[in-house]
């Protein structure tokens, strides 16, 4: 099986997981309901629960134990997507090829749905721990998922590239913004697979060491499509750094160098890849994300 075969059918895991998880049903406070369903569901590559379901599995522990956590993951990042293209963010149309969640259901039913999602997320956490036979590994996956997804990760990471689009943070921090906003959600998804399958410090490490280089390669990558990538293809608007005048790593390295970084981080995605006995869908992966269309 391909890595994209595998991809694809852990998306359909969580995909139909995700669906019970926000049915479709009449209710008085309908209206942020679907809107948070308009964005969960309405594609997306879903590899952060593919890469967390994959590093679970590959520490002795199943995709369906991993999966309630795959799925908060998966809301937590949408929630970021949905508050990122706000007005009072990047200000975006369009995601996942379609409207972003503002422009369809208006601009407080969209910062409702993204908190909805949040929420949604470690309630899901919080029962799966109530329901596991392993509640020590299942905490320290959610206490380090959480720590990922706030301060000293994503929203840490979103609050520096804003400072720096306002001229209030130099671009030294660039590497340093990139790892917190787009790789501290990764590092969730891999070291918090192997922490509920009660991985030792060693295997956590090497994943650790995977999605750091994995999510800065990922980031460069999307650098790069905003410059040459296609908005038909990409589902979202292309050229957006430019237009709000962004340091980016095209801006720093230009793209033959963010050609280059992205080669150098696979490379060393490919070696911590392989201190997990079946690493091939983890090194097919990195590849194929290190050329990524979408
Ligand atoms: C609002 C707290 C808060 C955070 C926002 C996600 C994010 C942080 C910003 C979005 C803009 C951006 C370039 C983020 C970097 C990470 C990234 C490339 C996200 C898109 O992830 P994909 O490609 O999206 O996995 P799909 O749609 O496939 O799930």
């Amino acid at each position: 099986m391909t890595a994209t075969e595998k991809l694809s059918e852990y998306a359909q895991l969580t995909e139909r997981a995700l669906n019970g998880y926000f049915p479709l049903e009449t209710l008085p406070q309908q209206r942020t309901a679907e809107a948070a369903r308009y964005s969960l569901l309405g594609g997306g590559k879903r590899l952060r629960p593919a890469l967390l379901m994959e590093f679970c599995r590959l520490c002795g522990g199943s995709a369906e134990q991993a999966l309630p956590f795959a799925c908060a993951l998966e809301m937590i990042h949408t929630y970021s997507l949905i508050h990122d293209d706000l007005p009072c963010m990047d200000d975006d149309d369009l995601r996942r090829g379609r409207l972003t969640c503002h422009k369809a259901f208006g601009e407080w039913t969209a910062l409702l749905a993204g908190d909805a999602l949040l929420n949604r997320a470690y309630e899901v956490m919080g029962q799966a721990l109530c329901d596991t036979k392993s509640p020590h590994d299942a905490a320290r996956a959610l206490a380090y998922i959480s720590r990922c997804a706030g301060i000293y990760g994503m929203i840490g990471g979103q609050t520096m590239d804003l400072q720096m689009e306002e001229g209030a943070l130099e671009s030294k921090y660039l590497a340093e913004m990139v790892a917190l906003k787009t790789g501290a959600l990764l590092s969730a998804a891999c070291v918090g697979g192997c922490l509920l399958a009660g991985a030792p410090d060693i295997l956590c490490q090497a994943a650790e060491t995977y999605a750091r280089s994995v999510g800065l390669a990922f980031q460069i990558r999307d650098d790069v499509l905003d410059v040459e990538g296609s908005e038909q293809v990409l589902g979202k608007t292309t050229g957006s750094d430019a237009r709000d005048g962004k340091i980016t790593y095209v801006t720093a390295l230009g793209l033959e160098g963010c050609r280059r970084k992205i080669d150098e981080l696979t490379k060393e995605a490919l070696c911590a890849a392989k201190q997990f006995e079946d690493h091939d869908f983890l090194c097919e992966l990195a590849s194929w994300l290190a050329g990524r269309t979408h």
